[in-house]
């Protein structure tokens, strides 16, 4: 059986961790992708020559032309730029827009059945007019950012319970922006819901809010520190989960933002939601059901992320 063909449109700091660990990880051959000459190609060879030390057999090239993507597998899109301390994610949407139009026709043009997970921010927008841009189904483009935010926020839980991370399973749902939903009653310790270990007098409600509002603010935590970007190892390792399920037709649930038709109430619009990825790219979204709390909460975040579908259609008319 051929390898599989993953193809990564940006080859920075996020780009670069996606081809060290799909790699080590052999889901398949590997190309590089970015408008920067000679740093896809550089961190191509780089990087295979760690194969023989780390012991991993997968071919890892790197290129400026589009051609390369033909008959990719997967598509992982990080191409754009990053937000700087002061920066929100939204103020990244013109620059990173036109940079969706190219990657796009790109991705039209050369990989029409690819599975494509869209990573650049402001994540939401930018992976909805990627899909309008691509022209490819919309179960097959999605957004990594939910997987991100909830391992953050199981990082963060682990740490207060002292527990493994392996025991603790998160829910977040909405936009990837500071008002993003982490959803408490869904997440478990060891399959105790939290509410439980507040009864358990395991946590109190007050640490478990302060630990909820670091999971919200934790994307510009790692930018205040960094100065110069902002987080790549974890995003990298977040979407490779994804297109890991895709390729093994794992089957996982894992919050993504998908496109809804609608589902939580919400239609033509991209937003986290816990979702089924397998061979079928998102083969189901699980409509959960929300306290009204949660519902505010969602409704808020989607109404942030219409705001700047809005701007997107403003700005490239041919989206609207
Ligand atoms: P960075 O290291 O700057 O890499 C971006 C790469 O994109 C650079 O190598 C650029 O040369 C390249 N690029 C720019 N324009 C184009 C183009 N037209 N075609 C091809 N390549 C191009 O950034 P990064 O890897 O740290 O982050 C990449 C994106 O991911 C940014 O938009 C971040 O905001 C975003 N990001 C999202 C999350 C989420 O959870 C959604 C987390 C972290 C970063």
């Amino acid at each position: 059986m051929a390898r599989k063909k993953i193809a990564l449109v940006g080859a920075g700091q996020i780009g670069g961790t996606l081809a060290l660990l799909a790699g080590q990880k052999e889901l398949g051959d590997v190309v590089l992708f970015d408008i920067m000459d000679g740093v896809p190609q550089g961190k191509a060879l780089d990087l295979a020559e760690t194969a023989p030390v780390e012991g991993f057999n997968a071919k890892l090239s790197g290129t400026n032309s589009y051609e390369a993507l033909e008959g990719a597998d997967v598509v992982i899109v990080t191409a754009g730029v990053p937000r700087k301390p002061g920066m929100s994610r939204d103020d990244l949407l013109g620059i990173n827009l036109k940079v969706m139009e190219q990657v796009g026709a790109g991705i039209a043009k050369y990989a029409p059945k690819a599975f494509v997970i869209c990573i650049t921010n402001p994540l939401d927008a930018m992976v909805w007019a990627l899909q309008k841009f691509s022209g490819l189904p919309a179960n097959m483009v999605v957004g990594m950012a939910g997987v991100l935010d909830s391992a953050r926020f199981r990082y963060f839980l682990s740490d207060e319970f002292g527990v493994s991370v392996e025991d603790v399973h998160a829910m977040t749902l909405g936009g990837h922006g500071d008002d993003m939903v982490p959803l408490i009653r869904y997440s478990t310790v060891g399959g105790v819901p939290l509410p439980e270990l507040i009864k358990m007098g395991w946590t109190t409600q007050e640490k478990l809010d302060a630990i909820v509002d670091r999971t919200r603010k934790g994307g510009g935590e790692i930018v205040a520190l960094l100065k110069t970007g902002s987080a790549f190892y974890a995003p990298a390792a977040s979407a490779i989960s994804m297109a890991e399920s895709y390729l093994k037709d794992k089957k996982r649930i894992l919050p993504v933002a998908a496109y809804l038709k609608g589902e939580f109430g919400v239609s033509d619009t991209y937003v986290g939601v816990p979702a089924m990825i397998g061979a079928g790219g998102v083969e189901k979204i699980v409509d959960l059901e929300l306290s009204s709390e949660e519902k505010a909460g969602f409704e808020k975040s989607v109404a942030s992320v219409k705001g700047l579908i809005e701007a997107c259609k403003t700005i490239a008319p041919a989206l609207a």
